[in-house]
């Protein structure tokens, strides 16, 4: 599941219980299977007995992330935003355990830190410290140097930059997790705390998820796959596992689910007899849809995929 991961972190990982986050933007009212990665990125982080911190961008979300993004966004309005924050929050907290004194989840929310920050505060005691040569190296600002870009997103990094250096001082925060997307916003964290907090901070990312095919991960012809049931019906979203490629299951069982090597591969074996019975792909969908809408709608989904596609 990793991509890139700066030196060092192992290493850190191994010493004690560290503290990582990973951020996400309310530019929807619920997360989709595309931030699952990184929330399972967050889960294992807790399973190995550290902390995860799940942000919600309420600060960032006002901005827009150029990130992997060819085009200049329009700006949200503040009550799609409140109610995108809401949802996003409901998402994030059905995924981790807050109860743990030493590993339990927080949940933040960067508006709160960032709310009263004026903006010439801003510029003197964060943006001083970068120099516009560093913050036009990154792919989301040199990707657009012919398209163009506003200076409200070129921002963008130096905000997220600033959370990592908050929740650092604030809560420890040691590692940012994200997307290979996000490399170059958490670098300007990493860069801020070394310049400005005097300490190091480190960079984790995962790969973005690919299809056999070369189509988009997560999307169908109805549009993206939701992790909110209001959105992607239970049994919408168990068929979507459900009709994975031979070719991407594997891939998906390894990243999606807590499954042990051995089971996989047992499963795998079973699934190679007869790949018409898509064992393989019975057993993602199942792993999945319990993990995002727990036992009771996964009986369902299975029970209506049943009684709709059963040969008799
Ligand atoms: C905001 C403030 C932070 C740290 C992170 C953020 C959000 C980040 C972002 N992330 C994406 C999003 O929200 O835009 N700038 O849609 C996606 N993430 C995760 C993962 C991913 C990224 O939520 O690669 C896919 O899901 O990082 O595109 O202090």
């Amino acid at each position: 599941m990793l991509q890139d991961c700066m030196p060092g972190t192992e290493e850190l990982l191994e010493k004690g219980i560290v503290t990582g986050y990973c951020g996400f933007d309310p530019t929807a009212d619920s997360l989709h299977a595309g931030n699952l990665i990184p929330i399972m990125m967050l889960k294992h982080l807790q399973r190995a007995g550290h902390r995860p911190i799940a942000l919600v961008g309420g600060a960032t979300g006002m901005v827009g992330d150029p990130s992997g993004k060819s085009d200049e966004r329009n700006l949200l309005d503040e009550a799609t935003l409140a109610k995108n924050i809401e949802g996003v929050k409901g998402v994030l907290a059905r995924f981790l355990d807050f109860n743990d004194p030493e590993t339990g989840a927080i949940l933040v929310n960067n508006y709160d830190w960032m709310k009263d920050f004026s903006f010439l505060n801003f510029i003197r005691d964060v943006g001083k410290h970068l120099t516009i040569n560093y913050m036009s190296a990154k792919d989301s600002v040199k990707n657009r140097i012919e398209t163009g870009m506003s200076f409200t997103e070129f921002s963008y990094q130096l905000l997220q930059g600033y959370d990592f250096l908050h929740l650092y001082r604030t809560m420890g925060c040691q590692i940012q997790m994200g997307g290979s997307d996000q490399w170059g916003n958490i670098t300007t964290g990493t860069e801020l705390i070394r310049r400005i907090g005097g300490g190091e901070g480190f960079a984790v990312t995962c790969p973005l998820m690919t299809k056999a095919d070369g189509t988009k991960f997560g999307k169908t012809a109805g549009g993206a796959i939701w992790l909110d049931a209001k959105r992607t019906s239970p049994f919408a979203f168990y068929q979507f596992w459900l009709n994975a490629l031979d070719d991407d299951a594997p891939k998906y069982i390894r990243t999606f689910t807590f499954l042990s090597q051995d089971e996989i591969e047992n499963c795998e074996k079973e699934h190679n007899v007869d790949r018409g019975a898509r064992i393989l792909q019975k057993k993602l969908a199942e792993e999945i849809t319990r993990m995002v809408h727990g036992e009771e709608l996964l009986a369902s989904a299975i029970k209506t995929s049943g009684i709709l596609y059963s040969k008799n």
